[in-house]
Formats: C-alpha cells, sequence, structure tokens
C-alpha cells in the first residue's frame, strides 16, 4: 500500500510516498542485510522492544518511524529489537555497535525507491539518492533529508560526483558552522582531507568572504567545482543520500 504523505517545513510543501509492506513481503524482499563490517554502526532511534522475527523487527521499525528507519538491531536469542537512522563510519558515540546484548547490525541492501529515492551507478560506484528539482537555504535542505532518513550528499573522491545529474550547482553535506575554516562532512564528522579540499574548491575559495560556511558543489564531468556560500540566505538544489551496501 502507498500513501502520500504531505508536509510543510519552512514554508515549502514537500510531498512524500511511504510504502507500508507486510512482514511476508519483507522476508520476500529480504530488505534488510548484516552489516558484518567492524566499522559501522548508526544512531539509535528509540527504544529497544522485543520482537519475535527479524522481519518483524524490521517492520515495526518502518512502521513506528517510516523513512527514519534505515537500520536496526537484532538479537535473534532474546528478540530483542533496537531501532537506528542511516549507516555510518568511524566513530559512533552512543551508536548501535554489534555487541552480544543487542545482536547484529541490519541495514537496507538495496536502495528503497518508495519515496522518491533512486538507485544511481557510476563504474563501480553506487548510491541510493534523492536529487532535488528546487531549492532551499542548507537547514532546510538538511533538516529534510533528515526527514527522509538521509543526510546531504557526501563524497571523498571527484569520481563519486559523476553519480550526481551533470551541469547543476548542489549544495552538499561539508560545512565549516561549527569551527570556521574546519571543513567537516556531514555523515559522520570526518574532516574534509586537506590534499582534496585543495581539489574541489575553486581557485580562493573557501573565502568565507560573507560569512561563508556552507559548500555548493558544480558538477561538471571531470571536474567539480566547489564554494563556500552562507548557509542561511542563499538557496541551492541538493541531494540527499541513503544508507546503501552494494553486493
Ligand atoms: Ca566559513
Ligand atoms: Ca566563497
Amino acid at each position: 500500500m502507498v500513501s502520500v504523505i504531505k508536509f510543510a517545513l519552512y514554508g515549502t510543501l514537500v510531498e512524500v510516498q511511504e510504502l507500508h509492506v507486510s512482514a511476508a513481503s519483507l522476508e520476500r524482499q529480504q530488505i534488510f542485510t548484516k552489516v558484518t563490517s567492524s566499522s559501522l554502526g548508526s544512531d539509535r532511534l528509540g527504544q529497544a522492544w522485543t520482537d519475535q522475527s527479524l522481519a518483524g523487527c524490521g517492520l515495526r521499525c518502518k512502521e513506528k518511524y517510516g523513512s527514519r528507519c534505515q537500520t536496526f538491531m537484532y538479537n535473534s536469542n532474546t528478540g530483542l529489537c533496537t531501532p537506528g537512522s542511516f549507516l555510518k563510519s568511524g566513530t559512533f558515540g552512543a551508536a548501535l555497535a554489534p555487541s552480544a546484548a543487542v545482536g547484529d547490525l541490519f541495514a537496507p541492501f538495496s536502495c528503497d525507491t518508495s519515496d522518491g529515492f533512486t538507485h544511481v551507478i557510476s563504474g563501480t560506484l553506487a548510491a541510493c539518492i534523492m536529487a532535488s528539482n528546487f531549492s532551499l537555504n542548507y537547514p532546510e535542505a538538511h533538516a529534510l533529508c533528515l526527514h527522509l532518513g538521509a543526510h546531504l550528499f557526501v563524497s571523498r573522491s571527484m569520481q563519486r560526483f559523476n553519480l550526481l545529474p551533470p551541469m547543476i550547482k548542489y549544495v552538499i553535506g561539508l560545512t565549516d558552522i561549527a569551527e570556521e575554516g574546519k571543513f567537516v562532512w556531514q555523515d559522520n564528522g570526518e574532516t574534509i582531507i586537506e590534499s582534496f579540499k585543495t581539489s574541489l574548491f575553486n581557485s580562493g575559495e573557501p573565502n568565507d568572504i560573507r560569512g561563508e560556511d556552507c559548500v555548493n558543489v558544480r558538477v561538471t564531468g571531470s571536474n567539480h567545482i566547489a564554494n563556500d556560500y552562507p548557509c542561511d540566505t542563499f538557496k541551492h538544489r541538493f541531494v540527499c543520500e541513503r544508507s546503501y551496501i552494494r553486493y
């Protein structure tokens, strides 16, 4: 069953389709798979509960949290089910990490396209993204991606920007809001590598000339050019990205 949810976000009407799936179809589609990497985790969305099956845990996580449920932990011995947000790499603080108590971490093995996201491939790279056709300022775009269980697109290589539609300027998940001059990726808070920062930004950028803490990138074939700009006053198109595991 597909229902359309409309909500107003900072005055912009956003339409989101949410797919309601049965436990049986979850089993059939094998929507979630076990994450075996020890360097991946996710933030906890809320209280754990007890569930009879892995599929039931995934289903109730989707029921309770909609698109925000992107991962979950399931302990097959105790039935403990803990809802989680999108996958992150690095260190997690209060994140879900596989353990004897909470069980294994599960995440989507493919792109859930029920609410406007698309599976995109470029060479050996793949991602689950939603590229907007309208513009928002940074706080609005950031909030909308989070609402959809996603984050603003991040790319630690020039090649990965080729996953985005070309010749369009997008705001990405990279800011120096917390500390001037220190640009960090929004998916895990890592600081951008200096050599990549140098090649990504246009010459003379980032310059913070008008109090500029957000970053847009114009995707232009092999030469993607970034600029820092004022987060609140400028509006750009944006790309939300969700957890995606590729076999
Ligand atoms: Ca700045
Ligand atoms: Ca600038």
